[in-house]
Order: C-alpha cells, then sequence, then structure tokens
C-alpha cells in the first residue's frame, strides 16, 4: 500500500518539438524525466521541428496525430526502462501546444475505451482521427475564417470582448471552420474534436476528455467570462460544434480514474487520477509559481509577459486567457517578436559580441540615458505593429544615429522595456506596491539588463531554478487535481520559489513614467 509520503505524479509536455515526461515528488522535485524527441526518435514521420510544412502551402503547418500517440508509447518504455514505479503514481496531468486541434473518427471513442494492452497505443489508434494531420499553432492558413469569426460577433474588438483575443489564424476556431469547408466529408465522419491537450488526456482517460478552460480560451470560440461556448461562433465553424467539442471544465479538474489499459500495460494503481491537461502557457504560469501581484517576463528568441489579471480589459493586441489556478480571474499574454535576437545583434555592432562588454557599456550610461529613446524591431513588431530603427533625442526629434555605442545599447534596452510596461499596463496590469517580476528565459541570466528592467517597471526583479515550467505546471496540475485543492491554497515548493535579483533605484520612476508617455507618442507617429 502506497503511503501518502511515498506519492508520486506523473506530468507529461506535449510540446511542438518533443514529448517530455516528469515523475516528480510531492515537494515537486523531479525523480525520473525523459522525452521523445519527433524529428530524431520517430524519423518515419519525416517531421522537421516536430511539424510538416506543405509543399504546396508553406502557411499549412501540420503533425501527425499518430506521432504523437507513438511518442506516447516511446515515452512509457523509456520510463519502464529508467524503473518508474507506476505504483506510486498518484495522478497524471499533461500540458501541450496551444490551439492545435485533434479529430477523432467516428467510433474512435469506443476503440479508446477498449484497447488490448498487450499492443502499442498507435497500432490500434491508427485509423482513429478522421483528419490524420492535425493543424498546429503555426499554421497560418485561415485568412478568411478569421474575418468570418470577427464579421459574426461584430468586428475584431467585439470579438476580442468576448473570447479574449480577436481572431488569429493559429487559434482553433478558424482552424475547424477551415476543415469543415475544405475537407467537409472528413469533418461529417468526426465525432469528436479534441485540443491537444485533451487529446492527451483523453489517452490516458480512456475516453474523449473535456477541454479545459485555459486552453479553451485560445480557440475563439468560448466566452472567457461565463466560460460557455459562443453559439454565433460555434455556427461559423461547423454544424454541431457543440456536439463534437463537449462542455469545458474548469482547468485542473479531476476527470476520472486511469483507464484499464496503463493499468494492465503499465502497473498504475488501479485509484490513479487523470488530470485535465491545458495549454503550455496556462500550465508555465502554474509552473512558475506565478500570483497575484506577478508579472512574468521571458526573456527568449522573442519576449513573452504573463500576467494575473483580476479585472482585465479588451484589448486587440495581446491575448487574455482564462487563469488555470482561479476560475475567477484571468491571465494575459503579449508576444514581442523583437527580444533576444534584436539585443544580440545590438550586442554584436557595438560590444565585440561580448555581452560583457554590452553590460560593462550599458552599466557606463545614466538611467534615461540623457532623454534618447532608440526603438528597434528587425522584424515586424506585434506590438506596436511597426518596423525599422527610430531613434530620438531629448527634444523628441528624430536621428539618424547615436553618438556612441552605449547610447545605442541602452536605448535598445531601454526602449524594449518601455514598450513592454507600456502594453502591460494597456491590457490592464497596474504596478502597485507589491508588484514583482519574475524574469525568464536566456537573457534573465545577464543582471545588468534585468536591472534595466526593475528601474523602468519599478518593482523588484526575482530570477528561479526551473528549466521547464510548463511541464512543471502539468505536474502541478496533477498534484492540485488529485489534492482537490484550489489554486489558492496550492503551496509551491521553497527551493523553486524565486529569487530576488534586482531592485529599482529610488529616483527609477521619476525618469522613466515620462519616458512611457514619450513612447506612446512615438508610437503614433512609427505603426506601419
Ligand atoms: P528560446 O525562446 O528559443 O527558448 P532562450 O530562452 O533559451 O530561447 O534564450 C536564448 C537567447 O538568450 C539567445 O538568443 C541569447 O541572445 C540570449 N542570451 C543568452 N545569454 C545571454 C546573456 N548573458 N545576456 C543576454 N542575453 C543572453
Ligand atoms: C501561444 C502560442 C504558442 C504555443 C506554443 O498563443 O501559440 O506559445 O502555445 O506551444
Amino acid at each position: 500500500m502506497t503511503t501518502e509520503s511515498e506519492v508520486t505524479f506523473l506530468g507529461l509536455d506535449l510540446s511542438t518539438q518533443q514529448l517530455k515526461g516528469a515523475v516528480v515528488n510531492e515537494k515537486l522535485e523531479i525523480i525520473c524525466e525523459e522525452t521523445v524527441i519527433f524529428d530524431t526518435h520517430l524519423p518515419e514521420f519525416r517531421t522537421n521541428g516536430g511539424v510538416i510544412i506543405s509543399k504546396t502551402n508553406p502557411h499549412e503547418i501540420t503533425a501527425p496525430t499518430i506521432m504523437w500517440v507513438k511518442a506516447l508509447d516511446l515515452l512509457m518504455d523509456k520510463l519502464i526502462v529508467a524503473s518508474v514505479d507506476f505504483s506510486k503514481i498518484a495522478a497524471v496531468s499533461g500540458t501541450a501546444q496551444q490551439h492545435g486541434s485533434v479529430y477523432w473518427q467516428n467510433g474512435a471513442e469506443k476503440t479508446l475505451g477498449n484497447l488490448d494492452p498487450s499492443n502499442f497505443l498507435h497500432t490500434q489508434l491508427a485509423t482513429s482521427f478522421s483528419i490524420p494531420n492535425s493543424p498546429t499553432w503555426m499554421d497560418s492558413t485561415t485568412k478568411i475564417e478569421c474575418r468570418c469569426l470577427e464579421g459574426a460577433v461584430g468586428g475584431p474588438e467585439k470579438l476580442a470582448s468576448i473570447t479574449g483575443s480577436r481572431a488569429y489564424e493559429r487559434f482553433t476556431g478558424s482552424q475547424i471552420a477551415r476543415i469543415n469547408t475544405h475537407r467537409p466529408d472528413a469533418f461529417k465522419n468526426t465525432e469528436r474534436i479534441s485540443l491537444v491537450s485533451s487529446f492527451l488526456a483523453s489517452l490516458f482517460l480512456g475516453k474523449i476528455a473535456p477541454i479545459d478552460y485555459s486552453d479553451a480560451s485560445g480557440m475563439n470560440l468560448m466566452d472567457i467570462k461565463n466560460k460557455k461556448w459562443d453559439q454565433k461562433l460555434l455556427d461559423v465553424c461547423g454544424p454541431n460544434l457543440a456536439e463534437k467539442l463537449k462542455v469545458p471544465v474548469p482547468s485542473c479538474t479531476c476527470l476520472g480514474n486511469i483507464s484499464p489499459y496503463f493499468l494492465e500495460r503499465y502497473g498504475f494503481n488501479k485509484d490513479c487520477k487523470v488530470v485535465a491537461c491545458s495549454g503550455d502557457n496556462p500550465s508555465s504560469l502554474i509552473g512558475m509559481g506565478l500570483e497575484k501581484d506577478w508579472l512574468a517576463v521571458s526573456l527568449g528568441t522573442s519576449d513573452t509577459l504573463f500576467l494575473w489579471l483580476s479585472d482585465p480589459k479588451t484589448v486587440l493586441n495581446g491575448h487574455i486567457l482564462c487563469n488555470p489556478l482561479d476560475p475567477e480571474a484571468y491571465m494575459a499574454m503579449l508576444c514581442f517578436k523583437n527580444g533576444s535576437l534584436t539585443r544580440e545583434r545590438i550586442r554584436n555592432k557595438h560590444a565585440d559580441k561580448s555581452w560583457d562588454k554590452f553590460d560593462e557599456l550599458l552599466e557606463s550610461t545614466p538611467r534615461g540615458n540623457f532623454g534618447y529613446i532608440g526603438l528597434y524591431f528587425d522584424v515586424e513588431e506585434i506590438l506596436p505593429v511597426a518596423i525599422g530603427e527610430h531613434r530620438y533625442n531629448k527634444e523628441g526629434k528624430k536621428l539618424s544615429k547615436f553618438s556612441s555605442s552605449e547610447i545605442e545599447i541602452r536605448a535598445a534596452i531601454e526602449g524594449q522595456f518601455l514598450t513592454r510596461r507600456l502594453f502591460a499596463e494597456d491590457i490592464g496590469f497596474q504596478i502597485g506596491e507589491g508588484t514583482k517580476i519574475l524574469a525568464t528565459g536566456g537573457a534573465s541570466k545577464n543582471k545588468a539588463i534585468l536591472q534595466v528592467l526593475s528601474d523602468i517597471f519599478g518593482c523588484p526583479v526575482y530570477i528561479q531554478d526551473v528549466v521547464n515550467s510548463a511541464m512543471i505546471g502539468a505536474a502541478c496540475q496533477a498534484k492540485i487535481g488529485y489534492s482537490g485543492k484550489s489554486g489558492d491554497v496550492f503551496s509551491y515548493p521553497n527551493e523553486l520559489r524565486p529569487k530576488l535579483v534586482c531592485e529599482p533605484y529610488k529616483n527609477s520612476q521619476d525618469i522613466y513614467v515620462p519616458m512611457v508617455k514619450r513612447i506612446r507618442e512615438i508610437f503614433k507617429t512609427i505603426n506601419s
């Protein structure tokens, strides 16, 4: 008999390029972690970066659904080889790329409920998908369908006020609509539609799992306030969609016991629970232990801001999703394309490709940069929609270049974070006494950059020792769903708690609040 102290949780991460699984203990320490990389471990599917780009339409980016099933077979085998004791796993949950969709063929749920434990999943589910290649979040084929969704409710603003986002091509509603018009026969043969996250839960549950609120809010179909599908929007996308999607459930809902297939094949405990899976961004919010008052700033290839919101505003550029820890709350997500690659380009040009030199030059200039402002959009930016280099002096006069490398370096970093602050505030984020920033991603190891972040937002910056926050988030979901405790009482272990790295200088707000206003004025002149 398993005692409480021995209980473990299995968290899976079905992302674009790989499937990962981690077994964690109650303190969320990783006991075992295994990975299946689609391109290298499953070469027979001929994916590149986990996806297939259509030869005839470069915007069509899909992934073979059965490849994901086979990846789970392989991952389970790897966990056996790693001597995981499946009988100790109290609950399983997962996270997955957002927006992607899976089309179950008529009769698939019956097959799922009657799997033979002596065979692999992928051989038994080979004919269970009416659309064999799932559209992924990278697909952008649905311009027309997006306009139809916006048109159905009275425009992009109205759609954003209902669903949390204006129509985006990767969002699932328009993807379903395209399948309905382009492949009507396959659509007719579709018994149910899952998101990648609820598809993953379905494999463990032995029946088609419901979609959770957070991932449902990445579909352009759900009213994020009452958590119900919007019938007008469903009708735009296809017939009987409510039947195919079924009712969404709160994130971290315990969906039931693991299927007999997993009991018999791997020796799971018969009481092992399957907890609703979610999208990678909501799961990251859980994995980072993000609470009210926190703003997470991921400084990766692109920069992404996550924030916990109680009262969201309607925004046209940015996403409001249902919060996975608190059904009354929301989370916002803002993506900026020009992040680390732009910083790197400026470093290469002005600091001999050295971060040390870059930091030295950055630190040699004063906060506020003598009033100089620089905005660098190497590729067309999302927020704001703009491209090119834009430099200004204190009087607002446009300059073609700055007089020194150090001014350009500070201008680039300040310009980025002033922009991040402006859009965070526009989406409803209020910087208050208790506001804290959690920095993640590649550039979060750079203290000089984090100091600018801290000064511009006027709040302390923390970093955290979590490598894959979405996967840890999935393990947390399993723990939350198993214990039945709501997000509020969910305790995050001390070892994983964020550590303070920078605090703002006292006069920083006197300098930067007016600069945010200046940037706002500048954006009115440079929007492309
Ligand atoms: P991804 O978003 O692709 O997962 P990462 O979060 O790993 O990317 O971030 C990669 C980026 O981190 C690189 O492009 C690099 O510019 C940046 N980076 C790495 N080290 C530093 C550093 N010391 N200072 C600033 N940026 C850094
Ligand atoms: C979010 C988005 C991506 C995917 C990546 O809107 O499209 O972050 O979730 O997996």
